[in-house]
């Protein structure tokens, strides 16, 4: 068998090699492409991965914050467009609180500190919590 091109690609995520083998123009790319049909064995990974544990952003309702300032705060920090800020500031203002976002501990931490600074800063109450997701 003739072949334009053998590659060796290593993928560290799953720390296993695979072989890719290029198709040669004589056609039957797909049964050529599959490493398993030459002969050439993929190694099974020896690294597993695990997901990082995920935490939820939750703002709590309270009577003093304006709704414009929780809009503002979903936009700036959270990254929401204008319909989904409208709708959890809803959520939490009829309901006692809401899920802002979730993200891994160090971004859920950062947010949420910065949803609290930014309220003092203008004199407002809101309060954030962060919890296991
Ligand atoms: N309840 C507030 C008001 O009526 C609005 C509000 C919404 C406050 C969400 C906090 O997290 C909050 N002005």
């Amino acid at each position: 068998m003739i072949l334009d091109t053998v590659e060796y690609l290593f993928d560290t995520n799953l720390q296993k090699r695979t072989d890719v083998v290029a198709a040669s123009d004589d056609g039957d790319d797909q049964e050529r492409q599959d490493p398993r049909r030459d002969g050439l064995l993929l190694a099974e990974p020896m690294v597993k991965t695990k997901r990082p544990p995920y935490f939820k952003v939750v703002l709590l309702n309270d009577d003093y914050t304006p709704m414009d300032f929780v809009v503002f705060v979903l936009k700036d920090i959270f990254h929401l467009d204008h319909e989904a800020s409208i709708s959890i500031m809803l959520e939490i203002h009829n309901k006692g609180a809401g899920v802002c976002g979730i993200f891994t501990r160090d971004v859920a931490e950062t947010k949420a500190e910065l949803v609290i600074t930014l309220s003092r800063r203008n004199e407002y109450p809101l309060q954030c919590r962060v919890e296991k997701a």
